[in-house]
């Protein structure tokens, strides 16, 4: 292990490398400011002065227990279209399986780095692995944060593979979530005028699923950097259960202005990814978003990632182009937008320029 006078080179081995994550730089190199490679450009900082910022309740909350289905039917829809960004609230997932969940990313990121590095990139399989910042040998500065990524594959290989540490709280997550998933996609649907979701359907819109536990330390300067940065998700939906601690940011309606996305009790965080917004052909709108890390408490998310399988080809539903809609998306295979994806840094809304027209 390196010793308490960790130099500026020696990080990116600390926190990548050996696998400490910046977790490692707060508890146990005790870092009182942030190391430079954590900084980014003042240009892309989040400036209070000049990035107007809306405050509270301008993202829908949307009640999925109310009585009048069509009312709620049409919140979803025009939160999806005008949005991207919605909650929602009495939506059937347990209260205590999103408390379990939450304290399972804790215990995950708590063990000694010895018990996390097991499940490190490259070393058990690209299915579950365990890191910090995005992209870092593509990225200009760090992100501050480390992530337990785990992508679904079958209940054996979870069973197999997934740190005990989370696994059953991971699994309960994705199984209970899927009743309302698939009632969202429904919803959606029927607002695109499309009835029916078929075999071929189910695959493109919820055929996978990821989850991710993302874990932001305390950070000594939370101003200069980012804990995720501007970015747009590749699902067709993303299912986020956040801290009781803010944080996350997306863009406004207006394109102008960002908005905070208050942490509300019980509720989840729905947004639109770059896949339905192809798959509706420009109707449902993935949106800009990014979360920064507390100065004085860890903050976890934990998102769930509902995506096409890598097999399927996305492009616009023939039921929009019969109906004389032009494709403003191509047909691409959803392993290469994957590719493309995780291969560059993150950077806003540039992932869907893979697959326009
Ligand atoms: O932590 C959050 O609230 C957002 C996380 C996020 O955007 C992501 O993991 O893609």
């Amino acid at each position: 292990m390196l010793g308490p006078s960790l130099v500026q080179e020696n990080i990116n081995e600390f926190v990548q490398n050996q696998g400490y994550g910046v977790k490692g730089l707060v508890d146990i190199m005790k870092i009182k400011t942030l190391p430079t490679q954590y900084i980014h450009p003042i240009e892309e900082r989040f400036n209070i002065n000049t990035n107007k910022l809306k405050h509270n309740n301008c993202i829908p909350i949307i009640d999925m227990s109310s009585p009048n289905t069509e009312l709620l039917e049409k919140s979803v829809c025009e939160a999806a279209e005008k949005w991207g960004f919605f909650q929602i609230v009495n939506h059937g997932v347990p209260l205590e399986v999103l408390e379990e969940v939450k304290a399972a990313t804790y215990r995950f990121f708590e063990q000694p780095v010895e018990e996390k590095s097991k499940y490190m990139k490259g070393k058990l399989s690209k299915n579950v692995t365990y890191g910090s910042s995005f992209a870092p040998e593509m990225e200009k500065a760090l992100e501050w944060k480390d992530k337990l990524r785990l992508s679904f594959v079958s209940q054996e290989e979870a069973n197999s593979l997934w740190p005990t540490a989370c696994r059953n709280e991971a699994l309960k997550f994705l199984n209970s979530t899927q009743h309302i998933t698939q009632r969202l996609m429904e919803i959606l649907m029927r607002g695109l005028g499309i009835n029916e979701i078929d075999k071929r359907k189910t695959s493109l819109l919820m055929g996978a699923k990821t989850i991710n536990f993302n874990f932001y330390p305390k950070c000594p300067n939370p101003d200069l950097t980012f804990g995720v940065s501007r970015h747009s998700d590749i699902s067709t939906l993303t299912i986020l259960l956040q801290e009781d601690i803010s944080g996350l940011y997306a863009r406004s309606l207006d394109g102008e202005s960002w908005t905070d996305i208050p942490p509300v009790k019980g509720a989840l965080v729905i947004n639109v990814g770059d896949a339905l917004q192809i798959l509706s052909n420009g109707k449902y709108q993935s949106v800009e978003h990014w979360a920064v890390a507390n100065e004085h408490k860890d903050r976890v998310s934990v998102p769930i990632f509902v995506t096409p399988t890598p097999r399927d080809i996305i492009g616009p539903f023939e039921e929009l182009l019969e109906r004389g809609e032009t494709p403003l998306y191509k047909q691409v295979l959803f392993s290469d937008y994957i590719k493309n994806f995780l291969n560059n840094a993150l950077d806003g809304k540039a992932t869907i320029d893979f697959a326009k027209v």
